[in-house]
């Protein structure tokens, strides 16, 4: 593996996940695989979990870690050619690129989609200027259209917790005050695709996602009807993806959020979110504390997957 952008990266998802349950079992097994090696975690955008996740993951493989906060202390980085740069930004992304990549192994980028220009964003613009540029192998720690690692911790949790051999995932739409990239419910879809598990996509009319993400799923306009024998309930919010709407927020509707009521039409399903996650509009106080709320084992699978990602990346680039 050179990068890490999607599922078709990681090759055979069974071996990944046996991978995965063997790394979790003693996760300091390869600490001697990343000596004198250093990680660059570069954040265009906040982050808790991918932050701290990603750089304990390199540590683990005995890995030195660095971060840089594009936005908080670096230069201000102009990203289109051509542009008189006589504004507020001081640097241009293709001088920095190589600068960055000069100082470490592995990068680790998160990069959103910006809304600004669907193709730029569809044709992951940036990450793909840090794949050419940078001279280093990269990997996505959420890009413009795919959330690889957080995909990748959902599915070893659904492994963890499922009692079905072909589980019913519902993957549902829920308000949210601002726009949201379609990162997350993208990669949770070509994920859950790559499997042979049911998949079942809820939202309210207009909030289609590219089909080239969601591909087989099926799409049930009806959220009760979409929670109906469920085993595991996804919540997310996203913006519009489709023109002229693409970023667009169309429907605060807390009709959506998920709450016990819903929950009761499953199959005592569990709960899953990326997080952060807003209470009380994703999902109610009640549901995301019961039991059934699987988000903090999920969150903490989120090692297991950086670890795996950077095993191989130090293996098959370095080794
Ligand atoms: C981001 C998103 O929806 O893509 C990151 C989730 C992991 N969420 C927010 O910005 C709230
Ligand atoms: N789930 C996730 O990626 O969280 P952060 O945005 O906090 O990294």
């Amino acid at each position: 593996m050179r990068h890490f952008t999607s599922v078709n990266d990681i090759g055979n998802l069974d071996v990944a996940l046996k991978e995965a349950f063997e790394l979790k079992k003693d996760v300091f097994r390869y600490d001697a695989l990343g000596k004198n090696k250093t990680l660059l975690a570069i954040f265009f955008d906040s982050s808790l979990r991918t932050r701290l996740s990603t750089q304990k993951a390199a540590l683990n493989l005995g890995m030195n870690a660095i971060v840089l906060d594009v936005n908080q202390g670096a230069w201000k980085l102009e990203t289109g050619r051509g542009v008189i740069m006589d504004g507020d930004k001081p640097e241009h992304i293709l001088e920095a690129i190589p600068v960055m990549g000069s100082y470490c192994d592995i990068i680790g980028l998160r990069s959103f989609a910006r809304f600004e220009n669907k193709q730029d964003d569809y044709e992951e613009k940036i990450l793909n200027q840090f794949i050419q540029y940078s001279g280093k192998p990269v990997f996505s720690m959420e890009a413009a259209t795919r959330h690889p690692l957080q995909s990748f911790a959902d599915l070893i949790t659904i492994e963890e917790y499922r009692k079905t051999e072909r589980p019913k995932i519902v993957l549902t739409w829920a308000p949210h005050p601002r726009s949201l990239p379609q990162a997350v419910p993208n990669s949770f879809a070509e994920w859950i695709n790559a499997t042979d598990y049911e998949l079942v996509i809820t939202h309210p009319e207009g909030y289609e996602l590219d089909k080239r993400f969601t591909g087989k799923a099926k799409i049930e306009y009806n959220q009760d009807k979409a929670f109906e024998g469920a085993d595991f309930i996804y919540a997310k919010n996203w913006a519009a993806y489709n023109d002229p709407n693409y970023g667009k927020i169309l429907s605060k509707d807390r009709a959506w959020t998920v709450d016990s009521r819903k929950m009761a039409l499953t199959n005592n399903a569990y709960f899953m979110h990326c997080l952060p996650v807003r209470r009380n509009m994703i999902v109610t106080d009640e549901v995301i504390e019961s039991p059934q709320s699987i988000v903090i084992p999920e969150a903490a699978n989120r090692v297991i997957s950086a670890q795996v990602v950077l095993k191989r990346l130090l293996t098959d680039n370095y080794d």
